[in-house]
């Protein structure tokens, strides 16, 4: 044994005999006890990995290493999600072709991943690019199709000028593209949506089952948006026809002093009867729906002059139109209640409409009341309350015929479609007789040729149109002239499946091998970062909803436990490539080595919180590493029974620890170990075991160190024998119990003396008196001093009042 400690030599060495020993690769077939613990997908920025990913996957990795050493087969693989418009856009920045950088980038990723010593099966890695793998991400596209949830239609979609590409809404963050922080514009385009709507019902009701933070279950069903209430037609004389509108406020019907139609409403149509009209519907229809729903923003509309009838009492009410009403959501138009609705109460205010109070509350003068009440004003209604007879209501009116119940969802479907270059091609073909029809499967994957002018063009289609020898074909049905859909399928599509392929990497023939999902699967633990808290989640769990329909499938929920981590932000700004401030890992590692990049990550901070890198943190954690090495290889193990306090201390540790790693909050892990090599450092020998529980605990996050201490000072299997495959260090509560209490001995107060007392004695104050009173130094104090009482705090403080 070396005496210095070299952390790129042991390193190197441990991860070459892992890799070799199969020590992170269970097998698939046969394992028992299996755990699935699964890190989010990675998507590499043009660095390859930063230390952000490092730390989300460290984390990640220290909880697959503590189920590996509790006795469980775990399943801890690891790939690329490497389509898609982040690589795309890198490689246009760099003048690559994507497919060409693609390669450069997977070398790279997977070297450095390699270097952090994580437990992965690199065996079974994906890449979403790699045709055996967008092979049956098409095949899904298929299925979806065939089953009518995969469909086309025109619609006004996001569209980045910048990217020249449509966006998911998601996409679009306060009207900008996310990507590039241009202004979003509108786009009327012929676009593929998944009828994830189809779904909203199950994907909601099935939440309060997941074992999910509270956090990121409110922030699903949030975006799944039900909202239920009633549809209420309202007749135009003059128009000869009917508005209908979605409201969940049917208790407000009395109240309503106007209609709003959105501008793009099919009946403004019929209503432009000024240049004012027509002005305001032009400017509007071009308006973002984030831009028009931002809150504070000053209510804009116009009066249409025509009038409408509220069903409940026959008043003639006037019809605006005004940008605040989508012409996406429920019916595109609405009843405005001002009195009791905040945005309707700035509209009114703005264009002298009256306002009519109909629930009891405050006083309306001054702004809506939108709180619960009475219903007031409102004839039959009266006496009912806001919100707890809303069901009461709905019946009356829809009793009377003057509306219907009515259920809506916010989630809208799934746009799918990329006019862009770096995705699946979507596996359409189109006939002038047949219509759209799908790629065989014989014939999957429709691979993604290698192009030169791979830009995006612009014009609203993928620059895969401007190749005939890609899109000319025959029609698989008649044989006829036929083309290729050009478009490209959304990254979010790629990673909605891809935990399901990484157990089956090697089948060809399907997508999946059935028995080892079985086993398998749901993923037992997934860990990842709180943006995907919507939407990635989402289509995950559509997807794995659709494949239970499939009948490939027996579970509807992808992810037992999802824990979201925090993020590492670096000298208190967030990580940008803008400000400059990413830090790869890699120096670190070379110059420390990963074990002491690992440590310092996860003692940052709670891992569910975050943490910020100061490089110069390093050194402390580093150090750390080192005397553990010194002390292993210079404290003298014996077999001879533990010292009570030692033994205590190491029990105590290992219950802490696990509760600790249990619930992911490794800094406090961290700190446990150090605090117990300060007890154990002055120790001349130490109990072999006590070593050994000691090394185990820190072998998830020092893995490296701890195998070469384990193998070199512990160990004495003649078969190679992996620290990270044995078993995880129990305690025995019977350790737990203090042997002896140090008790302080006051005289009037102040400290005199402390006495080491034998912790069945301590119960005994009478004991604990006369030993306190046999101490020479107490007896001096208490000398021609007359007693007047003793207060004693067990196991603490004796205290002797005089005169
Ligand atoms: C009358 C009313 C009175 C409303 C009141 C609210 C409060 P959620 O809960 O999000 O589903 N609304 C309906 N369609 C709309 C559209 N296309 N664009 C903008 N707003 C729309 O919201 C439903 C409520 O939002 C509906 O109930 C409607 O206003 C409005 F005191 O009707 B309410
Ligand atoms: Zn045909």
């Amino acid at each position: 044994m070396k005496n210095k400690y070299n952390p790129s030599e042991v390193e190197t060495k441990w991860q070459k005999v892992w890799e070799e020993k199969k020590v992170y690769k269970p097998d698939l077939k046969k394992a028992e006890k299996p755990f699935y613990n699964l890190m989010m997908f990675p998507y590499p920025s043009a660095e390859g990995l930063h230390a952000g990913n490092m730390y989300a996957f460290v984390g990640a990795d220290i909880f697959g290493r503590y189920m590996r050493m509790k006795g469980h087969s775990v399943f801890e693989p690891i790939g690329l999600d490497g389509f898609g418009i982040h690589s795309e856009n890198y490689a246009l920045k760099i003048g690559k072709n994507p497919m060409d950088q693609a390669k450069i980038s997977q070398e790279n990723f997977y070297n450095q991943l390699h270097s952090i010593g994580n437990g992965y099966d690199w065996d079974r890695t994906v890449e979403t690019y790699d045709p055996n793998y967008y092979k049956w991400t098409q095949w899904l596209f298929i299925q979806m199709f065939k089953k009518g949830l995969a469909v086309k239609k025109k619609s006004p979609v996001n569209f980045c000028p910048s990217c020249k590409t449509v966006l998911a809404d998601e996409q679009v963050i306060d009207g900008k593209c996310e990507r590039c922080d241009t202004i979003v514009e509108k786009k009327d385009l012929e676009q593929w949506f998944f009828k994830i709507t189809d779904y909203a019902d199950r994907l909601l009701s099935n939440i309060p089952k997941l074992n999910w933070s509270e956090k990121v279950k409110i922030a699903q069903t949030n975006w799944i948006g039900k909202s239920e209430g009633m549809t209420v037609k309202f007749r135009v004389e003059k128009l000869k026809k009917e508005i209908e509108v979605f409201t969940t406020r049917p208790d407000t019907l009395y109240g309503t002093t106007f209609l709003v139609l959105s501008p793009e409403h099919r009946l403004v149509n019929f209503l432009l009867e000024s240049k004012e009209i027509k002005d305001y519907v032009d400017r509007a229809v071009k308006k973002s729906d984030i831009e028009r729903q931002a809150e504070g923003k000053e209510k804009t509309g116009v009066f249409t002059g025509v009038y409408a009838i509220n069903p409940v009492n026959n008043e003639e009410i006037p019809i605006y139109i005004a940008d605040y009403v989508l012409s996406s959501y429920g019916t595109g138009a609405i009843m405005a209640v001002p009195a009791h609705d905040t945005r309707d109460y700035e509209f009114a205010k703005k264009y002298n409409v009256g306002i009519k109070q109909v629930i009891a509350g405050e006083n309306v003068s001054k702004e809506a009341y939108v709180g619960h009440g009475k219903i007031i004003n409102s004839e039959d209604l009266n006496g009912l309350f806001y919100p707890k007879d809303k069901e009461k209501v709905i019946n009356i009116l829809s009793e009377k015929g003057i509306g219907k119940k009515e259920v809506h969802f916010h989630l809208r479907d799934w746009l799918i479609s990329r006019q862009r270059y770096w995705g699946p091609p979507i596996p359409i073909i189109y006939c002038q007789k047949c219509g759209a029809v799908a790629v065989p499967e014989k014939d999957l994957p429709v691979k993604l040729p290698y192009i030169e002018n791979y830009k995006p063009i612009g014009t609203g289609k993928s620059p895969l149109a401007t190749h005939p020898e890609f899109y000319n074909t025959k029609c698989p049905e008649c044989n006829g002239e036929a083309t290729r859909e050009t478009d490209v399928s959304d990254t979010f599509l790629d990673s909605a499946w891809y935990f399901l392929r990484y157990t089956s990497t090697e089948v060809k023939d399907k997508i999946f091998e059935k028995e080892i999902i079985k086993k398998w699967l749901p993923v037992d633990m997934y860990i990842g970062g709180a943006e995907h808290s919507v939407l990635h989640l989402l289509y995950s769990r559509f997807m794995t909803m659709f494949l239970k329909d499939l009948g490939l499938i027996d579970f509807e929920e992808p992810y037992k436990r999802f824990f979201a981590h925090g993020l590492l932000i670096k000298e208190g700004a967030k990580m940008s490539k803008s400000k400059g401030n990413v830090i790869t890992p890699d120096k670190y590692i070379a110059k420390f080595g990963a074990d002491t990049m690992r440590c310092y990550l996860m003692f940052l901070g709670q891992f569910s919180q975050g943490g910020d890198f100061y490089d110069t943190g390093l050194e402390g954690m580093n150090r750390f590493l080192k005397r553990i090495w010194v002390f292993s290889n210079s404290v003298l193990l014996t077999d001879k029974e533990e010292d009570r306090e030692v033994l205590r201390m190491i029990n105590k540790t290992i219950k802490e620890v696990s509760k600790d790693i249990e619930r992911l909050s490794y800094n406090t892990v961290i700190a446990k170990l150090m605090e117990f090599y300060n007890f154990a450092v002055d120790k001349k020998s130490l109990g072999k075991d006590t070593l050994e529980a000691f090394l185990r605990l820190l072998a998830p996050f020092a893995p490296h160190l701890t195998e070469e201490l384990y193998q070199s000072k512990i160990s004495s299997a003649k078969d190679f024998s992996s620290i990270h495959s044995n078993l995880w260090p129990s305690y025995e509560e019977k350790h737990l119990v203090l042997n002896e209490f140090l008790v302080v001995v006051q005289v009037n107060g102040k400290v005199r003396d402390t006495l080491k007392i034998k912790s069945k004695d301590s119960e005994d104050q009478k004991t604990v008196e006369r030993s306190a009173k046999g101490s020479k130094k107490i007896e001096s104090y208490l000398k021609d001093k007359k007693l007047i009482k003793t207060v004693y705090i067990k196991g603490k403080i004796i205290n002797f009042v005089t005169d």
